[in-house]
């Protein structure tokens, strides 16, 4: 696979069919707190984990509310999420953080309306990835999350980058640059765009 910005990289990966019976928008039930709850139990463990960790609660026909996981008690929701490993620590960071956009957003339609990338990063626990992950697909904004895979990627094909933002600025670039050619296939869905390509790369980097 040869390309010389992000742009023919998307061509070359939606030549593969790499989201074929994966949701819309390749992450699950994007724009509901679930996202968020996902976004930060997937750090330092594999996503299969961090599936069994949100089913433990959603097999009891529950969903994942904002609302209550602000009342629970960190071992309660330790016990929950213990597939998805450092679970105390990321039971009483979940916390935390749901008290905080209670506190600053009231609920979670407003949350996902005015939250900042500042406002994010200034949460424990909460690093790039992770406030992008949240960003895009839990807020649906137009902002590509850059991993482990991309990272991956990019340095095979001889790019590499001094930071986070450096990266995520290259494939956002091209992409707005060849607006265009993209819109076409996602019927000016920017957002559609920026999910699926991230979702394609993780998907290609894991099965090929
Ligand atoms: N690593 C991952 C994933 N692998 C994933 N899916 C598969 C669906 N999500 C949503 C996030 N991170």
């Amino acid at each position: 696979m040869e390309f010389s910005n992000s742009c023919e990289l998307l061509l070359e990966l939606r030549k593969k069919d790499l989201l074929k019976n994966r949701p819309k928008y390749w992450w699950p039930n994007v724009g509901t707190f679930e996202v968020v709850m996902g976004a930060i139990l997937t750090q330092n463990t594999k996503w299969d984990n961090v599936e069994k960790a949100l089913n433990n609660w959603k097999s009891e026909n529950k969903e994942w509310r904002l609302e209550e996981v602000a009342t629970f008690e960190p071992s309660f929701l330790a016990e929950i999420i213990k597939p998805a490993g450092f679970y105390n620590q990321k039971a009483k960071r979940l916390i935390a953080l749901s008290r905080n956009i209670l506190r600053d957003f009231g609920d979670f339609e407003n949350f996902k309306e005015n939250v900042s990338r500042e406002w994010l990063l200034a949460q424990k626990g909460i690093g790039f990835e992770t406030a992008d992950s949240i960003l895009c697909y839990a807020c649906f904004r137009d902002t590509m999350v850059m991993d482990a895979y991309t990272k991956r990627l990019l340095k095979k094909k001889g790019y590499e980058f001094e930071s986070y933002d450096d990266m995520k600025d290259w494939f956002e670039r091209g992409v707005e640059e060849n607006w265009d050619r993209v819109a076409e296939f996602y019927e000016n869905d920017l957002n559609l765009c920026y999910a699926r390509f991230h979702g394609k790369i993780v998907e290609f980097m894991k099965h090929g």
